[in-house]
């Protein structure tokens, strides 16, 4: 519920025993850092008080490190005391801890939570709180963290009314009725929540910056987005904004936004000095220019470098920076043109422009080249702009995986996209290395993703679908950590049981199986889309066919799929470095889905499980519904095994899940099988 996994005195039993049996030592803190007076060290503490409180059941005291010796967790800051530097030693960076157990004086045994700096002292304590949770064994600890990715942010798409575009999980936290909500106490809380996983930037309003959400960086609202920015500040959150391309004409009533223009570029100069003012350690800018009818440096006949370079010079000052989307793309085009290739949009407008940019611009650019479709390859920008920094847009919120109506835990799609290796410079040039700025020497680099809260009284309206949001937190922080480590970690803090446990065994299969089971039922074999135009929820085969977004599917009566390749189609796969580009290019070596997003196919072509596209189709679809009764029948066996409140509503909401597949099983199976006139093997299909 509310508490997702940090949950208070309701931890499992694990939790509590090993609570007990380090009571001695856990009844003492003690601290050292020179505290910057922003905060998380503070909050590091507090964390830990109350975490242990929780699970103890009384308060532990705070003692000066001097009178410490030993029996007491000491946290503490890079410089700030000999304890904490030798444990330090090397290799904890900035944001990174050490956490190790020190036998003190009089057998007295410690444990001591190193900081990097302030915020690796509370990711620490966040640590430290879930080994505790998970029912970890203290006695010889000596873990070393660093986070892979400089920049772990998330994105909201908030609007100022209250509302969240994508949003499933209820209203904005941040805004109502056009005000900053007055009380806190929520954005606390989320903070927390966020801060616990490693996050350390949050953008709070729509990448579609509209009329009202505009005057967010005006006299009238900056205040109110500081005091937003100063409960981060304590969770070592840093606030961004996203704005409006065109606010110097909206707010500063200049006859043009045009980036070269000087009356322009001292706006934004004047605008960023008011903003700083506000917020000392404001992060920087999002924005969504020349794409789905924003507006952009390209009524200018400027390009994307002139218009973030415009931004990035007036953040400059301030150590700001411009996180630019590449989430551009003609959403006007005609259907019945076939060379042109929606997918083909952001490496063609962005890689010739490699270079051009500032050194804190970062071109922020979807995992894949479409829009967060259930199965997508890897976007050929990423990684292919060696003089540019880049940070990769993953979705939490569920688009176009079930809208949290439906359990698609997609920390397997992420991971698969992390180790997806690019070849751009080479062998080993994964995703998860170029996003860490291993690969390219990028000044600044990391991971993004829109995100699936609201207000919601369990944050995520599903409750399983916080596994995204924690999975989400934990991969970019450790993209080595496996789907299913991270599903487990969050099952014992979350439930307070293990996958042993009969109804953890039962929450683990659904999370694990659902991604595969989503795509089962629904688009097939990475064709993608098949939605309700707009809502992108339910089955419309042809709902976006003929229109003007470039998501086409182009069945007929002989085949289906879009042929991206060099030989006969859009020339897509030339985008990719030869190795990677050629495996997609040939029909022998493409991975069956993604069969479709890059070949036109016959009914007939017979895939590598030696089943022909038609079959799987029918076959996939009648599996994805089995799956889901399945899910339904092994749930309704732990009532009073889980509690009652979550075990109902996650029954309601599996039931949903049944129906859309139901739903998308009948229509795509019928219209196929009409289309194509060739019957199921099985009989199960009526004309
Ligand atoms: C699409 C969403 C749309 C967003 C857009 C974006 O349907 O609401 O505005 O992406 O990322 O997935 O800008």
């Amino acid at each position: 519920g509310y508490k997702a996994w940090l949950g208070g005195g309701d931890a499992g039993t694990a939790a509590r025993l090993t609570a007990e049996r380090y009571r001695s030592w856990l009844k003492r803190i003690a601290v050292t850092g020179a505290a910057t007076g922003y905060g998380p060290l503070e909050t590091a503490v507090q964390e830990l008080v109350n975490g242990l409180e929780a699970l103890l059941g009384w308060q532990p005291s705070i003692v000066a490190e001097t009178e410490q010796a030993g029996g007491c967790v000491l946290v503490g800051t890079a410089g700030s005391s000999s304890v904490i530097d030798e444990v330090l030693a090397d290799g904890v960076r900035a944001e990174g801890y050490r956490i190790r157990t020190r036998s003190g004086d009089k057998d007295q045994p410690c444990i001591i939570v190193a900081g990097g700096d302030e915020r690796g002292a509370l990711y620490g304590v966040f640590h430290l709180l879930r080994l505790l949770r998970t029912g970890a064994d203290l006695a010889s600890l000596n873990i070393m963290e660093n986070p892979a990715c400089r920049l772990r942010m998330i994105n909201h798409w908030d609007n100022m009314d209250g509302s969240i575009e994508r949003g499933y999980a209820g209203r904005s936290i941040f805004f109502r009725d056009g005000e900053v909500l007055a009380d806190s106490k929520r954005i606390t809380d989320y903070a927390r929540l966020m801060a616990s996983v490693g996050i350390n930037g949050i953008a709070i309003n729509n990448v579609n910056v509209h009329e009202l959400e505009t005057l967010l960086i005006t006299e009238r609202y900056l205040p109110q987005v500081a005091r937003i920015a100063d409960v981060f500040r304590a969770y070592g959150i840093t606030l961004y904004l996203s704005i409006n391309y065109s606010s110097p004409m909206q707010l500063g009533g200049l006859p043009t936004a045009d980036p070269l223009d000087e009356s322009v570029r001292a706006w934004w100069r004047s605008k960023m000095t008011d903003i700083y003012h506000h917020i000392p350690d404001f992060g920087g800018v999002v924005v969504k220019a020349d794409s789905e009818n924003r507006p952009g440096p390209f009524t200018y006949g400027r390009d994307h470098a002139d218009g973030a370079n415009m931004l990035a010079e007036a953040l400059e000052p301030f150590g700001g920076l411009v996180l630019w989307r590449c989430f551009v793309y003609n959403c006007h085009q005609d259907w019945r043109d076939r060379s042109t290739d929606r997918a083909r949009a952001a490496y063609d407008h962005f890689k010739p422009l490699d270079g051009r940019f500032k050194d804190n611009v970062i071109l922020q650019i979807k995992n894949g080249p479409m829009d967060f479709q259930v199965r997508e390859p890897v976007s050929p920008l990423i990684g292919a702009m060696e003089r540019t920094n880049q940070m990769v847009e993953f979705q939490i919120t569920q688009e176009y995986t079930g809208q949290q109506r439906d359990v698609c835990y997609l920390v397997p799609q992420w991971k698969g996209v992390l180790d997806f290796d690019t070849r751009c410079s080479g062998e080993g040039s994964t995703v998860k290395r170029i996003a860490a700025g291993e690969v390219h020497p990028y000044r600044y680099s990391g991971i993004t993703a829109v995100t699936s809260i609201g207000d919601d009284s369990n944050w995520t309206g599903h409750h399983l679908a916080a596994a995204n949001l924690y999975g989400y937190g934990r991969l970019i922080w450790n993209p080595e950590l496996s789907a299913e480590e991270i599903a487990s970690e969050w099952l014992m803090m979350t439930f307070g049981v293990s996958e042993e446990d009969p109804a953890g065994a039962v929450i683990t299969r659904i999370l694990h199986e659902s991604w595969h089971t989503y795509e089962h039922y629904t688009a097939p074999l990475g064709v993608g889309w098949m939605v309700t135009p707009h809502y992108h929820y339910g089955v419309d085969v042809d709902g976006y066919e003929y229109s003007k977004w470039g998501t086409y599917h182009f069945a007929d009566r002989d085949g289906i799929g879009v042929d991206r390749t060099q030989a006969t189609g859009t020339g897509y796969t030339a985008q990719y470095r030869p190795e990677v580009g050629q495996r997609y290019e040939q029909l022998e070596s493409c991975p069956d889905e993604l069969l479709l997003f890059f070949h036109h196919v016959p009914y007939t072509h017979v895939l590598k499980s030696g089943k022909t596209v038609i079959q799987h189709i029918y076959d996939t679809h009648f599996a994805g519904v089995e799956q889901v009764e399945k899910w339904i029948g092994d749930w309704r066996q732990l009532e009073g095994q889980v509690d009652a409140e979550r075990h109902a509503q996650i029954s309601e909401r599996l039931q949903m899940q049944l129906d859309n597949a139901r739903q998308w099983r009948d229509v795509i199976n019928t219209y196929f099988y009409r289309k194509s006139g060739i019957p199921d093997e099985h009989g199960r299909l009526i004309y």
